[in-house]
């Protein structure tokens, strides 16, 4: 299967990020071939600084490597550096009905979140993320659910296309963790762990040991002692304990009993010592990984290369079938 994923330069990769999607494609590069790159054009549909963006990118580069992502065996490349992702979005925009953009959940929680700077950009992320996905003929997109809906958009116009042009696409699925596709916010654990906003609520993969220690024994947690997952009653606890369980790979009825005498602090304080331990290894990584530029270069220019091709294979075909050439 082709597969192919990826992850805006905004803020920090967090661990929602990293058991939502991350942790899957390290699983998939193994017996598959894997596209992964850093969506930056996405990243201009909401408020940036133009001075860190390109610091910013290469970061997200370097955690891609520093969490196990193979370089020899994935294509790993940033977005903008392939012009076809842009072109392809243009044509299917033009299969793209305004009202279905409209409805999209990322759309009305951006905009609201973002008053200020509601662009045609923003509105139009599901289509180029249609194309960053079609271009590669993907066979399966691995998400977090907030992903989902962009998904099934990409299905449907690559159905749409191919009634008008003839067979091009495959119509691509998303492949979502049996659990932990939804990681929420340690201050607001009824909204979803994100990058934008506050630090304090999200776990960054290279946060140093004190700071995760700290934003965990911070988190927002229920009413009543018991430590009992409930996503209903005890959103907080359950979030908790859904990252515990995912991390140490314990069943959450184990953990339960693990915690059955134990108050919240007990909870807190074991599950951040587990996160610290997990991530220690990336943190390392990462150290060597900045002082490694040429290594960094290398690797981006070779995943552009080979993204390239496939993408200008792509595109040639596309333009014929519409008519363009
Ligand atoms: N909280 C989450 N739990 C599980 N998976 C998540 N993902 C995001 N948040 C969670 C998945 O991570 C991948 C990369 O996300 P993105 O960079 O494309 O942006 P996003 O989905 O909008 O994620 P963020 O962290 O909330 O970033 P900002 O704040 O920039 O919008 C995707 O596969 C996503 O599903």
């Amino acid at each position: 299967m082709r597969i192919l994923s990826g992850i805006q330069p905004t803020g920090d990769i967090h661990i929602g990020n990293y058991l939502g999607a991350i942790k899957q494609w390290l699983l998939l590069q193994e017996k598959n071939e894997c596209v992964f790159f850093i969506a930056d054009l996405h990243s201009l549909t909401v408020p940036f600084d133009p001075k860190i963006l390109q610091k910013s990118i290469t970061e997200k580069i370097i955690s891609y490597i520093a969490v196990g992502l193979d370089p020899e065996k994935s294509i790993i490349f940033v977005q903008s550096q392939i012009k076809e992702h842009a072109e392809l979005a243009w044509i299917l925009n033009t299969l793209c009905p305004v009202g279905e953009l409209e409805r999209m959940t990322q759309y009305k929680e951006k905009s609201k979140k973002f008053k200020d700077n509601i662009n045609a950009g923003l509105l139009d992320y599901p289509v180029l993320m249609a194309a960053d996905i079609l271009l590669y003929k993907t066979d399966a997109v691995p998400v977090g659910k907030d992903q989902t809906q962009h998904v099934e958009l990409t299905r449907t116009l690559a159905k749409k296309f191919n009634q008008k042009f003839g067979k091009t696409f495959v119509e691509p699925k998303a492949i979502l963790p049996k659990f932990g596709s939804k990681i929420m916010s340690l201050t607001n654990p009824k909204k979803k762990m994100s990058k934008t906003d506050n630090p304090q609520s999200y776990i960054s993969l290279f946060d140093t040991p004190e700071n995760i220690q700290k934003k965990i024994m911070a988190s927002t947690t229920d009413s009543g002692k018991q430590i009992k997952y409930d996503l209903t009653k005890k959103p907080g606890v359950s979030n908790l304990l859904t990252i515990y369980s995912l991390l140490t790979d314990k069943p959450i009825k184990e953990l339960e009993k693990k915690f059955k005498d134990k108050g919240y602090a007990d909870l807190k304080k074991s599950l951040a010592k587990t996160v610290i331990e997990f991530l220690e290894p990336f943190r390392k990584k990462q150290k060597e990984l900045v002082t490694r530029d040429v290594y960094i270069k290398e690797i981006l220019s070779r995943g552009k290369n080979r993204a390239q091709t496939i993408a200008q294979t792509t595109m040639q075909e596309i333009k014929e079938k519409v008519g363009l050439v």
